[in-house]
């Protein structure tokens, strides 16, 4: 085990995460101690050389925007979110009325953090009002509800995360079974969002492929379509992630609740509505007249996020553009990409993994 120095604190987008230490398994000293890699594995090169040796026994695949993809807990996932990932699992502790936003990637993450940002905080800062200085409207979502994996935890940092008000709020890809240790505290709350798997589909495509680093080669849309149909894509298999937050939500309701974008688009005041009482926070008669939900919903929604400058200009999971994170917001898209043939494929895919189970999807 390589002993590791204590690195220069990371810059973090949110105040308070300060890092106190990382983890054993991170690089000595600052520098790789792996061997020279290929163009495309830069990633791995970044790692240890003990979690290089671990990464080697597990099975791996073609990536969509990393050389490859490793299969970790049963699932798929990049080396770095793994590294991130083990320091999560090891280090998180929960407190009581924590609120956890899980997805799988473009299942509608941005849009939930919004939500459940503005509506915990509306306290402090009036969605009503016209003050200019909503924290939604100058930093993106992804910045004011980190991500475990792609944020706290990443590079296998240990955040200190004592300074944040309550209720904390996280967000992350990991599938149930990944998580569920990490939320084992009563009053800890899960809020999964699900997105039907055509769009999701669709979605990860065009943002894999614009945001995928040049000495990476693209996915065509038949080759990442026969991917995702094999279950290889970041945390997938889709139908797993989604199956095991779809059954803890009917074990344990008041503990999980399963949301689905589809409805969102449909009737989105009353999602909030649900979620708000689901978080213990209902909305209460007066505010209901003074027309917060509306405004939390109109604060929240594509088009208002989408025109920001910080959504326009800015950077923020690992110095992604966030303009990539609001391209169309809609139901239905997969019907301007998928073949016929595709579709059915997919269709019949999701019976044989879904059918029976109560999990149902609408496509438009
Ligand atoms: P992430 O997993 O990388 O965080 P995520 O936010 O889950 O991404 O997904 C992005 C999708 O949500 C995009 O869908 P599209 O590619 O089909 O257009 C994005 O447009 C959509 N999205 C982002 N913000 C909103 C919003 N406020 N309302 C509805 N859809 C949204």
């Amino acid at each position: 085990m390589a002993t590791s120095s204590i690195k220069t604190l990371p810059i973090m987008a949110i105040p308070n995460f300060n890092v106190c230490h990382k983890l054993e398994l991170l690089k000595e000293d600052g520098k790789s101690l792996a061997p020279k890699r290929q163009e495309g594995e830069r990633e791995d090169e970044e790692l240890s050389y003990e979690f290089q040796e671990m990464l080697e026994s597990l099975p791996k695949e073609r990536g969509w925007r990393t050389r490859h993809l490793y299969l970790f807990q049963g699932f798929w996932c990049q080396s770095k979110e793994i590294q991130a990932i083990m320091s999560f699992q090891k280090h998180f502790k929960p407190l009581q009325n924590d609120v956890v936003i899980a997805t799988i990637p473009k299942s509608g993450t941005t849009w939930l953090k919004a939500l459940t940002y503005t509506l915990l905080n509306r306290h402090r800062f009036d969605p009503v009002s016209s003050n200019t200085d909503h924290p939604l409207l100058t930093s993106n979502p992804h910045d004011l509800v980190p991500f475990f994996e792609y944020k706290l935890y990443a590079n296998g940092d240990v955040p200190d995360l004592s300074g944040l008000a309550s209720p904390r709020t996280f967000a992350t890809h990991v599938p149930f079974g990944s998580l569920k240790d990490s939320i084992e505290k009563p009053g800890v709350k899960v809020v999964y969002l699900c997105r039907n798997p055509f769009d999701t589909f669709i979605s990860s495509w065009h943002y894999t492929n614009s945001i995928k680093s040049e000495s990476v080669s693209p996915v065509s849309l038949d080759e990442g379509f026969d991917m995702y149909c094999r279950g290889l894509i970041g945390f997938g298999p889709f139908w797993e992630h989604m199956l095991g937050y779809w059954k803890e939500s009917l074990k344990r309701p008041d503990k999980v609740l399963f949301l689905r974008y589809e409805d969102l688009k449909q009737d989105i005041e009353s999602n909030l509505k649900k979620l708000a009482s689901f978080l213990g926070v209902p909305f209460t008669e007066e505010e209901e007249g003074k027309g917060v939900t509306k405004a939390i919903v109109a604060l929240c929604s594509f088009e208002s996020l989408k025109k920001l400058e910080v959504n326009k200009a800015g950077k923020s999971i690992k110095n992604f553009e966030n303009r990539h994170l609001f391209r169309k917001g809609e139901v239905s898209d997969w019907i301007n990409y998928l073949s016929p043939p595709q579709a059915e494929r997919l269709s019949a895919l999701v019976d044989d993994k879904l059918g029976g189970t109560g999990l149902t999807f609408r496509y438009c």
